[in-house]
């Protein structure tokens, strides 16, 4: 036993012999570039044997139970995920794997463990290369993305974008069948991709919201942050978990709500469990094992699921909720009463809906949240007689493509704002900043959006021989149309009449001025509809400040993440000079992709409320060492936020009489249109 531990850890520090001089602040003092070149590997080819040398020669000497003795549980985790190795309990590989599923996920969290324990990278990649060998391909990728976004070590590593490691969540079938045929005939393409279904179809106006690729890896990479089965004993607490899961959900539906009037359609309608669901879907998606999605028809009756649930067990889940709203408290398991009519409140409720293993009292509040998912993606198929593979509602990789999605989160979305209107509406003093007063709002720049083709590589859908490597692979690739705005800045004027520096929150709002209807929503109705654009800090000196805001600087964006060609060639330059790679913008991928910011408008122009809030930004501060940060972090980073005021305020709370916002000084507003000419290029 002593001497294969030996040889094992000789293997593997002998993979990074390249450094020696510069290095980050890695807390095993393994450079960046080595572990993004580990971490690369293992995602290249996914569901094919390894193809770096280094990495295989580690796979076959590495012993996870020898490596046990630094972790803090003593090797509890591995220990479990090795007898289910032993037994055979495993998923087989190429099945599917979902988080929904019970089963399915208890093992990808054992793997979460089992990584989240190593304390250096030649544990961690051993334990990484030996059960990439073991597992289920879909339930590795997801234990490991989990495991990078929250183990100390891959604080610098960049998770590949996730469409080109599983292009088949991604890409239509149709496009696959084409890729696979350019590979057979060795014949290089680049293949357009459409987005699913026809113009017969209403709903196919705003695929290109639900269907952005871009837009599925923010939403990804949020639930891997925040995900709803975490628990102190993964490392540590993540505060506010079920706000944020509010929040997030609420601005994508605010976000869907918005494209919906850019393309002049209805607003969506919410789902009730006891009416017919007007929306079906056809996914044109294949999993790896080609098996299809589930389809799903138009204007059918919501019916019980097998195996999920009856309709019942839903209606009785959501009025034990709508009960808690209109006592303003939860009942613990105990059943003690939790009080929820506070600021505190909304994130104790996210974690009952969602539901989250904070929920005070799972087996009575069930998880609507996930339980809906499930219930609507088996709606095509109840009673599993045509398929066995999950819908697209119940991979993160797809949700959003679904109209159902939208459907389901207006409803629970309409339960948090029942909640919010039970608390009390601030005060005149509440918001009062005072001797500040917002003189001036406008726009530099046009408001504008437009399509690009964007281009993504379709390599690792297909298989290979065994000796083949990384650059002897063929280009294919897909092209989809994507939605990008204009660059423009926020300029604003803001008055300081103190006589010393006031440190400030600047909070920016969009919210559509009128419904699909042409009318004008009222100041009440906007507020719940508005869209956060950006949230930072500035300190105002004495008298007049002139502020200019660049849409690329916005907290709550991020830059879209590099190809993985793109990754792999910066990384293996990076390890070739022997320079270290710092590619710690696109780390986070957390928010909304920038070029997402705004909404889509029109040919016409849509006509959107722009609000400026400017609050006292010492009291909004967490603790005094971050009033110089530039840059908010929007959705907090592993449970710690800069920002202490709740998610979307001040607009967060009904407003009695909107004459008090208006007459607030440090309050702005104006409004600007947003506009996209490229309908043509749309519908091609
Ligand atoms: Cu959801």
């Amino acid at each position: 036993m002593k001497i294969v531990l030996l040889c094992s850890l000789v293997a593997a520090t002998a993979a990074w012999p390249y450094f020696g001089g510069f290095q980050r602040d890695e807390p095993d003092g393994v450079p960046t570039a080595q572990k993004q070149h580990d971490i690369n590997f293992l995602l290249h080819k996914l569901y094919e044997p390894l193809h770096e040398a280094n990495l295989k020669a580690l796979e076959d000497s590495f012993d996870p139970l020898a490596h046990t003795a630094n972790m803090p549980d003593g090797g509890v985790a591995v220990n479990k995920l090795m007898q289910e190795v032993k037994t055979q309990h495993l998923e087989e590989r190429h099945h599917w794997f979902s988080v929904f599923n019970a089963t399915q996920r208890e093992e990808a969290l054992l793997l979460v463990k089992v990584l989240l324990q190593c304390q250096d990278w030649p544990t961690a990649i051993g334990n990484a290369v030996y059960f990439r060998k073991m597992m289920n391909e879909e339930t590795y990728v997801y234990a490991l993305y989990t495991a990078i976004k929250h183990s100390p070590l891959t604080k610098h590593v960049v998770l590949p974008p996730l469409y080109e490691i599983m292009p088949h969540f991604f890409t239509s079938s149709e496009v696959i069948q084409q890729a696979y045929r350019a590979k057979l005939i060795e014949k290089p393409g680049r293949f357009n991709m459409n987005f699913t279904g026809t113009q017969n179809n209403p709903e196919h106006k705003i695929a290109y919201f639900g269907e952005d690729i871009g837009l599925s890896t923010h939403y990804i990479n949020w639930h891997i942050e925040y995900p709803f089965w975490w628990n102190e004993t993964f490392g540590y607490q993540i505060e506010r978990r079920g706000e944020n899961y509010f929040w997030v959900h609420h601005q994508l539906v605010n976000r869907f709500e918005a494209e919906r009037i850019s393309n002049h359609l209805q607003k969506i309608e919410k789902l009730h469990w006891e009416r017919n669901l007007h929306e079906g879907f056809d996914p044109h998606t294949s999993y790896k094992n080609g098996n299809p999605f589930p389809f799903r028809h138009d204007d059918i009756h919501i019916e019980d699921v097998d195996k999920v649930a009856e309709v019942r067990d839903m209606i009785v889940m959501e009025n034990r909720i709508r009960d808690a709203i209109a006592h303003g408290y939860v009942i613990d398991k105990e059943g003690n009463k939790v009080d929820i009519n506070n600021e505190h409140g909304i994130d104790i409720l996210g974690d009952i809906i969602e539901s989250c293993v904070y929920n005070p009292y799972n087996e009575y509040y069930g998880s609507l949240h996930n339980m809906g998912h499930m219930m609507l993606g088996h709606q095509g198929d109840p009673h599993a007689k045509y398929y066995d593979t999950p819908s697209v509602l119940e991979h993160y990789e797809t949700a959003l493509r679904d109209p159902a999605f939208y459907k389901l989160h207006k409803y629970i979305d309409d339960l948090f704002r029942k909640h919010k209107d039970h608390l009390k509406p601030y005060s005149q003093e509440d918001l009062l900043f005072p001797g500040v007063a917002v003189n001036m709002i406008d726009i530099d720049g046009p408001l504008e959006t437009y399509f690009e083709d964007y281009e993504y590589s379709l390599m690792n859908a297909m298989d290979d021989k065994e000796e083949m490597i990384w650059e002897d692979n063929m280009e294919i690739s897909a092209i989809i149309p994507r939605l990008r705005h204009k660059d423009f800045s926020f300029k604003v004027n803001i008055m300081n009449n103190n006589d010393e520096n006031k440190l400030s929150t600047i909070r920016i709002f969009a919210w559509p001025h009128r419904d699909v209807n042409g009318v004008i929503m009222p100041f009440n109705e906007g507020r719940w509809h508005a869209i956060e654009l950006d949230k930072f800090q500035k300190e105002l000196i004495p008298g007049e400040n002139t502020i200019t805001r660049k849409s690329s600087e916005s907290s709550v964006t991020v830059p879209d993440v590099p190809s993985l060609k793109s990754l792999h060639e910066q990384t293996e330059a990076a390890i070739a000079g022997s320079s270290e790679l710092n590619l710690d913008e696109f780390v986070s991928a957390t928010g909304l992709p920038n070029r997402l910011l705004i909404p889509k408008g029109n040919e016409a122009g849509v006509e959107f409320k722009l609000v400026v809030a400017v609050t006292d930004g010492v009291a909004d501060s967490v603790n005094d060492e971050i009033n110089l940060t530039t840059k908010f972090h929007h959705y907090g980073h592993h449970g710690v936020y800069l920002d202490k005021k709740p998610h979307g305020y001040p607009l967060d709370r009904r407003v009695p009489d909107e004459r008090l916002f208006h007459e607030i000084p440090n309050f702005g507003e104006t409004i600007v249109k947003v506009s996209n000419h490229d309908e043509h290029v749309y519908h091609h």
